[in-house]
């Protein structure tokens, strides 16, 4: 197969609807195992061989449901709060202040990411802590592209990643009652950050990502439980020690650093050897529920990154 080579997405838009549906319908096609079918659309570029680990043959959760069930605090602990809530957001301006151990520390402005890089759509799974699960179709490009750029130095081991602060917008930050500690912080080892899955997105289903989702740039790493994705990020920093990161600052026995999804290690108040599905219809018992599978479904491409580790133990 000819590698993938995703269209080039201007600044001023990502992939109108129409091209983006109809990508998706060929891609239908291919997965079929037609090179071509009769009455397909004509394409720009063939687009056919998206390598298979960037892709699924899962059944996409529906936009309405990835758009208006969310965790994003910020907003409010309610799965509905952050579409209720995070149209108060302003995107733009934004930029992202990389630091810490790089030769080139700088503050990258979102209009240059979204004109400098080339962004590909990812089917993902994405698995919450709380044993929950969607099929997500990102739009990003790896981090490993924006790390090339700042160049890390040799004593750089870690990557620690920070959320906007706005309480004025952000009405979860506001008030008397605060759910986390603010920012939201996260962190993932450099190699971790680095591999191939892992993507910063700028958009789901076609299109700009919803405030709700965590525009304008949210990290996506599709191994490691939901609440590793951060959400509007305006700080990247590389340190030589593991950053602190937010859930496992409020409860060290329940969320780890790592937290790569692991159905052999429960959470202390829950199972997670099994999953719900988003929007997939669940039996009289609330069953039909899917086997949670190890690493998400991504052990062949990030196992290795984790030799050594006991895999029964909770990291
Ligand atoms: N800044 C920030 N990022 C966040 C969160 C949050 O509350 N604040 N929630 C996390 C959790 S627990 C999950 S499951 C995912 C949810 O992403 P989604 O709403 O786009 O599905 O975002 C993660 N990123
Ligand atoms: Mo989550």
């Amino acid at each position: 197969m000819s590698s993938y080579r995703p269209p080039h997405i201007p600044s001023s838009e990502i992939t109108p609807k129409s091209v983006y549906l109809r990508r998706r319908e060929f891609m239908g096609v291919a997965a079929g195992g037609l090179a071509m079918a009769a009455g397909a659309p004509a394409l720009a570029a063939p687009l056919a061989a998206i390598p298979t680990k960037y892709t699924l043959d899962e059944k996409l959760t529906s936009k309405e449901d990835v758009t208006t069930y969310n965790n994003f605090y910020e907003f409010g602990t309610g799965k509905d709060d952050p579409a209720k809530n995070a149209g108060s957001l302003t995107t733009r301006p934004w930029t992202i202040e990389v630091d810490g151990l790089v030769a080139k520390p700088q503050v990258i402005d979102i209009e240059t990411i979204m004109a400098n890089y080339t962004m590909e759509e990812r089917v993902y799974r994405m698995r919450c802590v709380e044993a929950w699960s969607m099929v997500i179709p990102w739009i990003g490009f790896p981090l490993a592209s924006l790390l090339d750029q700042v160049e890390p130095l040799g004593s750089a081991k870690y990557v620690a990643f920070e959320t906007l602060v706005r309480p004025e917008e952000m009405q979860g930050q506001a008030g008397i009652f605060q759910a986390l500690d603010w920012p939201y912080v996260e962190g993932l080892r450099l190699d971790e950050a680095r591999h191939p899955l892992t993507i910063l997105a700028t958009g789901l289903y076609g299109e700009t990502l919803p405030n709700q989702n965590g525009a304008p740039i949210r990290l996506v790493v599709p191994w490691k439980y939901g609440f590793k994705g951060i959400k509007s990020i305006v700080k990247i920093t590389l340190t030589e020690e593991e950053p602190p990161t937010t859930w496992n600052k409020a409860a060290p026995n329940e969320y780890g650093f790592y937290a790569n999804v692991n159905p052999a290690v429960d959470h202390p108040r829950w199972s997670q050897a099994t999953e719900r599905r988003i929007g997939e219809a669940e039996g009289l018992f609330g069953g039909a529920r899917i086997n949670t599978l190890p690493f998400n479904g991504y052990a062949d491409e990030v196992a290795s990154l984790y030799e050594g580790m006991d895999l029964t133990k909770f990291y």
